[in-house]
């Protein structure tokens, strides 16, 4: 069993940023543990307080957010972080030459019903004297990222990310507290018959995906001639591991209700750590019209359209977009 220190000195080339990922899979070992005892730790529930998306927060996700803050505000090498938690970046250690973004809980409306969330993260290289504290230092394409990766905590808590040369899983062994190599190199298969999206939206998309969904739901007399099957956890980051084990297509496409937003998932700290991993096993990540990884930022709080998975499912799906 190879543990995460070992494959980081084998195969991170930086060892910065090998201390950044193992550095957050210490505290993430600490939100595993505080998630699986749930009620009995006291942890369930709302916080009573919005976050800068003006979503309710729940008592987890300001846990984990101060713990992950905590965390990385003490790694020398972390100029700053920006959190989806956290209305502005904060700025860490003037010396420190990386960026971190991350959704400290991504899924949390699952916490009280217990169903699988998880932390994402995005890793980006900060430019010299840029101010760790400025929104402007962070603004940088998703094809930027030196690092990205998210740890899941499921029925294994597990650990997945890649440096920009494959992605790895590891799952945590509690019996020795460690993260130990389960797949290297995953591929996610380039076609699929499993398709990810929140149905009860479907009047507010473009009629582009209304066309491409209702052929999925065709199956076998449809244009697209075979069955497909759905899932829908609400937890992006369960639906991508789901993806990366065995292929799919996640979407959560433009939606009219709000034409200021053009999605409901954050590119910075859930889009472009995702696609990452996404692209670097193999498959496509789209906002339909363009890759997400290309889409310039102008803000840390932005939004984005989503299609992201098996690479020919997902061209289909952007066949429809031309
Ligand atoms: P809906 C979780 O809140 C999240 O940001 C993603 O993890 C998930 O895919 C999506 O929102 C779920 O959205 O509309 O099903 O509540």
């Amino acid at each position: 069993m190879q543990r995460l220190r070992t494959f980081l000195d084998n195969h991170c080339k930086d060892s910065d940023v090998a201390n950044i990922i193992e550095g957050l899979t210490v505290t993430c070992k600490d939100i595993s543990h505080r998630l699986h005892l749930g009620a009995l730790a006291g942890v369930l529930g709302s916080a009573g307080q919005e976050n800068v998306q003006g979503e309710s927060q729940k008592l987890l996700d300001v846990i984990s957010n101060d713990l992950i803050k905590e965390c990385l505000a003490a790694m020398p090498a972390v100029r700053g972080l920006a959190s989806e938690e956290e209305p502005d970046p904060v700025a860490c250690n003037p010396e420190g030459d990386y960026l971190v973004l991350f959704d400290p809980l991504d899924g949390s409306s699952n916490i009280d019903v217990n169903v699988t969330v998880g932390t994402i993260f995005s890793v980006l290289k900060a430019a010299p004297g840029a101010d760790g504290g400025d929104e402007a230092t962070y603004l940088q394409a998703g094809n930027k990222q030196v690092a990205a990766g998210y740890v899941l905590y499921g029925p294994s808590t597990l650990l997945v990310f890649s440096t920009g040369e494959g992605v790895h899983s590891f799952t945590l062994d509690p019996r020795i507290g460690e993260f130990v190599l389960q797949r290297d190199n995953i591929q996610v298969p380039a076609e699929t018959q499993e398709f990810a999206i929140n149905m009860s939206n479907q009047r507010f998309w473009l009629p582009q995906m209304q066309n491409y969904v209702a052929d999925l739901l065709q199956g076998e007399e449809g244009p697209l001639g075979k069955r497909y099957n759905m899932r829908w956890i609400a937890s992006m980051v369960a639906e991508i591991h789901r993806i990366l084990t065995r292929g799919g297509i996640f979407m959560y496409p433009f939606d009219n209700r709000d034409p200021s937003k053009p999605g409901k998932l954050r590119l910075m700290y859930e889009g472009n750590p995702m696609s990452m991993l996404i692209e670097q096993a193999g498959g496509k990540a789209s906002t339909a019209f363009e890759d997400i990884m290309e889409v310039a930022p102008d803000a840390i709080h932005q939004r984005v359209s989503v299609v992201m998975g098996s690479a020919d499912e997902v061209e289909k799906a952007c066949s429809y977009h031309k």
